[in-house]
């Protein structure tokens, strides 16, 4: 019953994470895995394999979870065709990709207010108006392989399918303790899987101690609102399997910091492609 006024003036503008429970009339309810094994089994889609490993394989067969490699893997954001060298200069999400006519159909929750990535005649990508991947995985795999912030501040939104899906996060005011590294330095070095069993080795990272974690888990019917620069990780925490799909968006609360990351990325992308 949130209002898009309400969700911007509580959560957004404070930058504060939300789930919002039993969003069923909001969310592609019919995209659970009954609908992936029946409509798109002979698909071929990536499987994160860890280890900078990645493998493509029919998505009826990953889904039935009866080979045991394979369970391990994460169907996750990454590219089928693109070699890793171009895909920062593709930027295409997932569900494009792999399922376009899915993808069309896709709408963003209202509840979230103004995407400002749907206004065209801007230099980013098209394809960011309707920026939708689909994850799906069983307990079997670690998850998100790495702790992160998302691209160019954007916000994140996670609509939950089926099983249960636990977010691992904290707040931006965090970074000076997680290790951030990489060129736009969106990356923790501290190992995810320690993360998301509680384990973190404080010898070696001894900073880790003062982050405020929180968690949150997803529900099938819920909508996850990640605020921008958030770090997160995630993992599946139910028996049964989880399919989610995710999305990044811009309103008014991160449109300056979005266009100004947006910019820098746009003049870093012309010194690589000079050769620098
Ligand atoms: O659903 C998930 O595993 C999280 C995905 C995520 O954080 C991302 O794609 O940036
Ligand atoms: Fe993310």
């Amino acid at each position: 019953s949130l209002s898009a006024s309400e969700f911007h003036e509580r959560f957004s503008k404070t930058n504060t994470p939300i789930i919002l429970g039993d969003a069923w009339d909001t969310i592609p309810a019919h995209l659970d895995l009954n609908y992936w094994r029946e409509n798109h089994s002979d698909a071929l889609v990536p499987l994160d394999l860890g280890t900078s490993s990645e493998r493509l394989v029919k998505l009826g067969d990953y889904i039935k979870f009866e080979d045991k490699e394979m369970s391990k893997g994460y169907c996750r954001s990454l590219h089928t065709q693109v070699k890793p060298q171009e895909i920062s200069f593709i930027l295409t999400p997932s569900l494009q990709e792999w399922f376009p006519a899915e993808n069309a159909t896709i709408k963003f929750p209202s509840v979230l207010g103004t995407n400002h990535l749907l206004e065209r005649g801007k230099s980013y990508p098209e394809a960011w108006s309707r920026w939708f991947e689909l994850f799906i995985s069983n307990r079997d795999s670690p998850g998100f392989p790495f702790l992160h912030k998302d691209m160019c501040a954007t916000h994140a939104l996670s609509m939950q399918i089926q099983g249960i899906k636990r977010f691992i996060l904290f707040p931006p005011s965090d970074t000076c303790f997680l290790y951030a590294y990489g060129n736009t330095q969106t990356r923790s070095a501290v190992p995810h899987g320690d993360i998301v069993n509680f384990q973190v080795d404080l010898k070696q990272f001894p900073l880790y101690a003062h982050a405020n974690i929180h968690i949150a888990d997803l529900r099938a019917g819920d909508v996850f609102f990640c605020p921008s620069n958030w770090w997160h990780t995630t993992t599946v925490v139910s028996a049964e399997p989880s399919v989610t799909l995710g999305g990044n968006y811009v309103d008014d609360a991160n449109k300056e910091e979005f266009e100004s990351c947006w910019k820098e990325y746009c003049d870093a992308q012309k010194l690589v492609a000079a050769g620098a």
